[in-house]
Formats: structure tokens, C-alpha cells, sequence
């Protein structure tokens, strides 16, 4: 296989998708931190959105972390995508989903006003309430095999975890299958090395920095 390099930020869960499907398939990679408040010339140059994740291939570019996941799951089979097409494109718009709740949890950090505040943790609450109906119950998503659709989900659920410790927001206080699968997939090893070990400092760090109504709510720690 070509050479990998992934083009990071330490705190962005799109990069987090990757970086799991890269530890779950043991494939080799390197990695280059950047700071996206300070986006270096190289970068701007390699990266169509100036967003992360990047992933180089050899010397070619990839970018978007659904297409980033799907590329690297294609070129290491089995594939980690459930194999009838039907489920396979739900799994895949569901994904999708996942990414807009990402946004609106990010939507949360920002909000310096409670009434954009409450708009979004009510937006999230709904969302979150239609991803625990399909839920199908099993371990993982489509039952008992780790999917790429996990690997989506993980990100999303390591923030609402540390919101929770943070803030005690239980975003997914009423969805108990959704409770069941984040705790298994934050124990997985390579969602748990998927992220730098500081990660929870780095994390508070940025909320904190945001100065918004999720600041005001940090408990004391
Ligand atoms: N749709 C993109 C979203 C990536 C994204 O929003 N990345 C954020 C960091 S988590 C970013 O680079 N933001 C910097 C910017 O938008 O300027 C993907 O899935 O890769």
C-alpha cells in the first residue's frame, strides 16, 4: 500500500473517524498535527475546504472524512461495511446524520446566547431520539460485528460523554440503546487510541476558550 499521511487536528472528530478505521484494520500511517487557527500555507495549498482531515496517499490528496473512511476501508478488505446494499445505504445515510448532529453539538460550544444554546441541545435531543428508534440492539449498529457506521458513531460519542463529566448535560439521558453502544465503543482500543491522551484537557481547554453558554456550565475540575 502507498504511504499514508493524515493531516490532523487534534480536537476534530472527522479526523477521529479516520483515525479508528486506521487503528481498527492495524493500518500503518503517519500523522501531521496542525492548529486550525493558524492554518499553515502548506496546508491551504493541499486542502480544497482548509477543513481536516486531509489524507495523503502517496502524493495524491484525499479529503472529506465519509470519502477518507470509505477509501481506506476499500483497499483493506473485509470490508467493515455491512455486505446487502440496501443496508449498506442506510447505514451510509445514517452516517451522514451523524456528521449533522456532530455540527449542532459543535453549534453548542459556540452559542454565547441561551436561546441558540436551548435551539440546538433541543435539535440534538431530536436527533438523537431517531438514531436510538433504528437502533437494531445489537452490540454494534448491525448487530454483533463492528461496522464503519461504528466508527462514525465513536467521535460523537466520546464528546457527549465528556459533556456530560463536564457539564452534567446527559444529551443522551433518554436513549438507553445509544448509552449501551457508546459505552462499548469507548472502550474499544482503538477508539480509545484515536485520540491524543490529553485529549479530555484539550477538550474542556476549547469550551473554555469559547466563552458561550457551555462555558458558564463547566463544573469545577
Ligand atoms: N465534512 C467535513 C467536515 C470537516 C470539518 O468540519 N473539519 C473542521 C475541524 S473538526 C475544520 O477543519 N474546520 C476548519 C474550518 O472550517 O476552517 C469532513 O467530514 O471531513
Amino acid at each position: 500500500m502507498q504511504k499514508l499521511e493524515l493531516i490532523s487536528f487534534k480536537l476534530c472528530p472527522f479526523v477521529q473517524r479516520a483515525v479508528i478505521v486506521l487503528r481498527h484494520k492495524n493500518i500503518d500511517f503517519d500523522v501531521t498535527y496542525i492548529d486550525l487557527q493558524n492554518k499553515p500555507e502548506w496546508f491551504l495549498k493541499l486542502s480544497p475546504t482548509g477543513r481536516t482531515p486531509v489524507l495523503k496517499v502517496g502524493d495524491e490528496v484525499l479529503f472529506e472524512s465519509a470519502v477518507i473512511v470509505e477509501y481506506l476501508d476499500e483497499v483493506t478488505p473485509p470490508s467493515l461495511h455491512p455486505a446487502d446494499p440496501l443496508i449498506k445505504a442506510q447505514n451510509r445515510a445514517w452516517m451522514e446524520f451523524m456528521g449533522e448532529i456532530q455540527r449542532r453539538i459543535h453549534g453548542l460550544y459556540t452559542a454565547s446566547e441561551e436561546s441558540v444554546f436551548e435551539q440546538h441541545r433541543v435539535a440534538i435531543l431530536g436527533d438523537l431520539a431517531r438514531l436510538e428508534a433504528v437502533y437494531r440492539g445489537g452490540t454494534f449498529f448491525n448487530g454483533e460485528e463492528f461496522n464503519l457506521i461504528d466508527a462514525v458513531m465513536a467521535p460523537l460519542c466520546l464528546r457527549l460523554e465528556l459533556l456530560r463529566e463536564f457539564t452534567g448535560m446527559g444529551l443522551l439521558e433518554n436513549c438507553p440503546r445509544l448509552q449501551q453502544w457508546s459505552a462499548v465503543l469507548l472502550e474499544m482500543e482503538a477508539v480509545r487510541l484515536s485520540v491524543v491522551p490529553e485529549f479530555p484537557g484539550l477538550f474542556r481547554g476549547m469550551i473554555e476558550r469559547m466563552g458561550g453558554v457551555m462555558a458558564a456550565r463547566l463544573t469545577a475540575g
